[in-house]
C-alpha cells in the first residue's frame, strides 16, 4: 500500500503565522498558530515548534507548501519583495525557515499568498473543473491570482497577478509598493480604515465615533449593516471601485468564474450584490455572458488549506 499524502500547509501573514497537517481530501488532521514574530530567527524558531508539535504520532508529512505575502520565487522559495511590517524576510528562503524541522528530503514549496489561495480553489474550491478563473484576496491589503488554460500565471519574473495595485486612480493616494492610486489604496482593510479614521476626526455624525479613535474594517462593515449613512458611503464607495477593476480585468483574462476570498469577504455580503451588479452592467453589452462571481469554497479561509493545495500538486507533479 502507497504511503498517505499527508501534507503540511504553512501561511505567513502580517499577524499570524499559520501551519496545518492536511490529508489528500483536505482534511485538517491538526494545526496551530502563533502571532508574527519580528525576527527571522524567531519566525524560524516558532515554525519549528510548530511542525515538531504538529508531526508528534501522525503519518510521515510528504511534502510542504508555503504562502507568503509579496514577491516569492516559486522555484528558490526566496522572498524577493516584502515591504511592511514583514520586511525581514526579504532575501530569505522560505525553505531554509522549515527544512530544519521536517524529515530529510521533503520537498517544500513556497509561492504568493494568493496564488497559493487560487491552488487551494482549484484543488478543494470554487475553481474546480475551471481552467479560467480570477480570485482576489480581500485583506489588509488586495492580493490576486489569475489561472489561465489551466495554469496559474506567474508572469516574466513571477509578478504576475499583483492585482491590488492596479492603478484604478491615475493620482489617488500613495500605496506601499512606490505607485499611487493602486486597488489596495481604495478596497482593502487598511483603506476602509482610514477612510473611517478621517471621518471620526473630521468630527461626521456617525455611529463610527462610538468604536474609538481607529475603527476597525469589521466595526465599518458592521456600522453600515447598521444603517449608519456615513460608514454605508465607506464601502459603497469602496465596493464600486472594487466592482470597476474586476470588470476591467474580465476582458483581460475572459475567466469563467471570480472568487473572492480573505477576511473582508464576510462582512462583504450586504455588498454583494451591488458588486455583482457593478461588474455586470459594465461588462455584459461585450461578453454577452454574467460570469459568476462567488465567495471561496475552502472550508478554511485562513490559507493553510492553499499551501496543502500547493503542497499536493507538488506531489501529484513528481
Ligand atoms: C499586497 C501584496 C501581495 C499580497 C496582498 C495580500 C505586498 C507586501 N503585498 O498587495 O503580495 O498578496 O497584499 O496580502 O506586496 P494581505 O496582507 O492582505 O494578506
Ligand atoms: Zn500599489
Amino acid at each position: 500500500m502507497r504511503d498517505a499524502l499527508t501534507v503540511i500547509g504553512i501561511d505567513i501573514g502580517g499577524t499570524r503565522v499559520k501551519a496545518a497537517l492536511v490529508d489528500e481530501a483536505g482534511k485538517v488532521l491538526a494545526s496551530g498558530q502563533t502571532a508574527t514574530p519580528a525576527s527571522v530567527d524567531r519566525v524560524r524558531s516558532e515554525l519549528a515548534a510548530m511542525l515538531n508539535d504538529l508531526q508528534k504520532d501522525r503519518p510521515r508529512v510528504m511534502a510542504v507548501g508555503i504562502g507568503c505575502k509579496g514577491i516569492i520565487d516559486a522555484a528558490s522559495t526566496e522572498v524577493l519583495t516584502l515591504p511592511g511590517t514583514l520586511h525581514h524576510l526579504e532575501g530569505q528562503r522560505l525553505a531554509e525557515l522549515v527544512s530544519g524541522a521536517l524529515p530529510p528530503g521533503c520537498p517544500i514549496t513556497a509561492d504568493n499568498d494568493a496564488r497559493v489561495a487560487m491552488a487551494g480553489e482549484r484543488v478543494w474550491g470554487a475553481a474546480r473543473n475551471c481552467e479560467d478563473a480570477l480570485l482576489l484576496t480581500l485583506g489588509t491589503g488586495v492580493g490576486g491570482a489569475v489561472l489561465s488554460g489551466g495554469r496559474i500565471l506567474q508572469g516574466a519574473k513571477g509578478i504576475a497577478g499583483h492585482i491590488g495595485h492596479l492603478t484604478v486612480d491615475s493620482d489617488g493616494a500613495d500605496c506601499i509598493c512606490g505607485n499611487r492610486g493602486c486597488l489596495e489604496t481604495v478596497f482593502s482593510a487598511r483603506a476602509i480604515e482610514s477612510e473611517a479614521y478621517a471621518a471620526v476626526h473630521r468630527g461626521m455624525a456617525s455611529k463610527l465615533v462610538g468604536c474609538g479613535a481607529t475603527p476597525s474594517c469589521e466595526q465599518v462593515f458592521a456600522c453600515a449593516r447598521n444603517g449608519d449613512p456615513v460608514a454605508r458611503r465607506i464601502v459603497e464607495r469602496a465596493t464600486k471601485v472594487l466592482g470597476a477593476a474586476i470588470a476591467g480585468l474580465l476582458f483581460v483574462i475572459d475567466p469563467e468564474v471570480v472568487i473572492l476570498s480573505g477576511q473582508i469577504v464576510e462582512s462583504l455580503d450586504i455588498l454583494l450584490d451591488r458588486l455583482r451588479s457593478e461588474v455586470e452592467w459594465r461588462t455584459k453589452p461585450l461578453l454577452r455572458r454574467t460570469v459568476r462571481l462567488v465567495k471561496s469554497e475552502l472550508v478554511d479561509p485562513s490559507g493553510v488549506l492553499g499551501a496543502a493545495a500547493l503542497a499536493q500538486t507538488l506531489l501529484a507533479r513528481q
